[in-house]
């Protein structure tokens, strides 16, 4: 992981914060449907039985592996830290999209800044409150749209969306974004998730049908 491309995306955060309201929304809706995908808009649920309801007081998210600065924040630490919002389209592989998902928590990046990953971090190993886990290399998590969401549409996520917290990771189908998140490890080599160990595609690229392994 290299700083030059730290610094690289925290530049285009400000560029496209900059651009919102002028042509960001425009340019996003160039053919905007993945290849194979469905328009929704309803919100389907997707999950493993379980909806594990946390109390907010006993709420933690763990931040472990190759950092300098190891970190357990409650509820209101991670609230505490600055919020951002973002609107995405949200890829499903089971072949249904939904557009203009209105996302408000913490941008990835600043737990990259708290945190202090070392120079061998290279890959995110994420883990949810209902033992689902998922990976995604830290660059990708790097992008300006990459949050750990506590509110959908103007309103607290919902516990059957993942609520009170999970990651959304626009740019890949959806089984890479944790609902539930309660960890978040950085590692050097790569290690599957549960889907990943499943037969899903480890990059998981909607714009190239990249479904499964
Ligand atoms: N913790 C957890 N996160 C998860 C899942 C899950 O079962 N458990 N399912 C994934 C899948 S396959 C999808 S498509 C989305 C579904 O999110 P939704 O239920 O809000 O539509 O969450 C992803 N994250
Ligand atoms: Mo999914």
């Amino acid at each position: 992981m290299s700083k030059e491309r730290y610094i690289q995306a925290k530049q285009n955060w400000a560029e496209k914060q900059k651009a919102l309201g002028r042509t960001a929304r425009i340019d996003r809706s160039k053919d905007r449907l993945p290849p194979g995908q469905k328009l929704t808009t309803g919100f389907p649920v997707l999950d493993l039985g379980v909806k594990p309801n946390i109390p907010l007081s006993e709420w933690r998210l763990t931040l472990s592996g190759l950092i300098e600065k190891p970190l357990t924040l409650s509820w209101d630490d991670f609230n505490a830290l600055p919020q951002v919002e973002d609107t995405s389209d949200f890829h499903c592989v089971t072949t249904w999209s939904k557009y203009d998902c209105q996302w408000k928590g913490v941008a990835f990046t600043t737990l990259y800044e708290l945190v202090s990953p070392k120079a061998d971090a290279a890959f995110v190993y994420f883990t949810g409150n209902d033992g689902y886990s998922t990976n995604v290399p830290l660059e990708q998590c790097l992008d300006d749209d990459v949050l750990i969401a506590t509110s959908f549409n103007g309103a607290p996520l919902p516990l059957e969306h993942g609520g009170p917290a999970r990651v959304i990771i626009p740019k890949l189908y959806a089984w890479k974004g944790s609902k539930f998140v309660n960890g978040i490890s950085f590692l050097k080599e790569d290690k599957l998730g549960f889907w990943e160990v499943r037969g899903y595609s480890n990059t998981a690229d909607p714009w190239t049908e990249d479904r499964y392994a």
